[in-house]
């Protein structure tokens, strides 16, 4: 380990991948022995090291190895690993007070989020927000929002969703493995409806929007009945079922619906905000404003926060009581997501996701013309991924993803995957990363296709 490296934190860490040990070094699998003996089995990991610091564009282990990250802890550290505003106000508010509970005593900071929420979020509607402490739990209390708004029971979600991991967000989720293998039974009265997924639909991309929008808002007609419909959910474009961007005019097409039927329009933009698109928001891309949006990851740096904003009708129907939990809206949670909030402004975070995808979306596309096993390159701003599959078809490639994901990780790049089938490789760069490690860690994945 360099001395710098030793002493630095944050985003003075020095701006370089730097591998010292192999990967997983000594001090990471020494912590990997340790924890099988204290943390259940059912919690995993995708890196083999553990993390002594981060900041900017790097992870570093606690071997001393300095990893390039496309991560972002899951879309979270879109400003950067204890970005400077977020460590300000979290330091300050930390010294203040810790918690009162909004719900006994309550504070600015809460306020201050909500009023950010307003300003950010699609539409100039009057609006309101409850915030809450993850992006499952902001979920939840949309679909309590507007049931008891509508009067109604169902909530229609998509195929390829990913909502969460409670109860009700499992049903909500799409995917079995991992997340709701053997966990049944799940909440009732979620209806499941086809995704307008350009690449694997039966009739082309094409036709995708058109006749995907026929498909679900007939499911809904003859199935459940519009009328029994409290909401539609919907991720502008989904996460981890795997960067599946809708074609242009779905997502307004089915906005229109949910409006002409009553239906709340709910958007998760849990991953897709907060400028990881290169908007604040990834509705606006298509101009469209949903009822109630639910937000977490990005919104504060890092610490955990999450909100559901929305149409002031929608959310002030609730009766007085009816919404809360003991953490939620927490006074650090909140000066962190003021400083988060802050950062993207000042230092234009859109732009740099615009940039980041105009920097990586040719290298990319230049992988997909060499190698037939990359059946897509999706996505927007700097949200975006490759879909693996089987060269000459479509069948889904999770093996082939898995190995060029092992092999950035041997050379110190964090990728990660997603999808149903597990065959999408996806990048999520920091915000903030310096562009030659952007150009570095591209390289990675060029060398780790070039070995497949
Ligand atoms: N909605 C769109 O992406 C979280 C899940 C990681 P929580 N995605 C990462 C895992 O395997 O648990 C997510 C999301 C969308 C909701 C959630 C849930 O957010 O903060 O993890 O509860």
């Amino acid at each position: 380990m360099t001395e710098q490296t030793a002493l630095a934190s944050g985003p003075d860490l020095p701006q370089q991948r730097n591998l010292v040990t192999e990967i997983p070094g000594p001090a990471s699998r020494a912590l990997a022995q340790r924890r099988q003996r204290s943390v259940a089995r059912g919690v995993s990991s995708v890196l083999p090291v553990f993390v002594r610091a981060a900041g900017g564009g790097v992870l570093v282990d606690v071997d001393g190895n300095s990893l390039i990250d496309f991560g972002s802890g899951i879309a979270v550290v879109s400003v950067g690993n204890s970005a400077p505003r977020v460590v300000e106000g979290v330091t300050e508010q930390v010294a203040r007070f810790t918690h009162t509970c909004f719900m006994v005593a309550p504070y600015e900071g809460y306020l201050e989020v909500c009023e950010e929420l307003a300003r950010r979020t699609p539409g100039d509607h009057d609006k309101r927000s409850i915030l809450v402490n993850s992006g499952a739990e902001a979920v939840e209390n949309a679909v309590k929002i507007a049931r008891y708004a509508t009067g109604r029971p169902a909530i229609v979600a998509f195929d390829h969703a990913y909502h969460g991991r409670t109860n009700l967000t499992m049903a909500l989720t799409a995917k079995n493995m991992p997340y709701k293998d053997r966990f049944g039974p799940f909440a009732s009265d979620v209806y499941r409806v086809p995704m307008a997924y350009p690449l694997r639909w039966p009739g082309g991309p094409e036709r995708c929007a058109a006749e995907a929008l026929d498909v679900v808002t007939g499911l809904i007609h003859t199935q459940v009945g519009e009328q029994n419909v409290a909401a539609v959910i919907i991720e502008p474009i989904q996460g981890e079922g795997g960067f599946i961007v809708p074609p242009p005019g779905f997502l307004a097409g089915l906005a229109e619906f949910c409006h002409s039927h009553g239906i709340v329009l709910i958007a998760d933009e849990i991953q897709s905000g907060f400028c990881r698109t290169g908007d604040w928001f990834a509705c606006e891309h298509e101009g469209v404003v949903p009822d109630l949006v639910t937000t977490a990851k990005g919104i504060a740096g890092g610490l955990p926060l999450a909100g559901v904003t929305g149409r002031t009708e929608l959310m002030d129907a609730v009766h007085v009581g009816g919404l809360g939990g003991t953490y939620g809206g927490n006074p650090v949670a909140c000066a962190a997501a003021l400083g988060a909030i802050a950062t993207m402004e000042e230092e234009n975070l859109a732009g740099r996701a615009r940039r980041i995808g105009e920097l990586m979306l040719p290298r990319l596309n230049a992988l997909a013309q060499k190698y037939p096993v990359i059946g897509e390159v999706r996505g927007r701003g700097a949200m975006l991924a490759v879909e693996l599959v089987e060269p000459g078809g479509l069948n889904p490639n999770p093996a082939a993803a898995g190995k060029v994901a092992v092999a950035c990780h041997a050379a110190g790049l964090v990728v990660l995957t997603c999808g149903t089938f597990g065959n999408v490789l996806r990048f999520l760069p920091p915000l903030v990363i310096p562009e030659h490690l952007l150009d570095e860690g591209l390289t990675i994945l060029e060398e780790a296709f070039a070995g497949l």
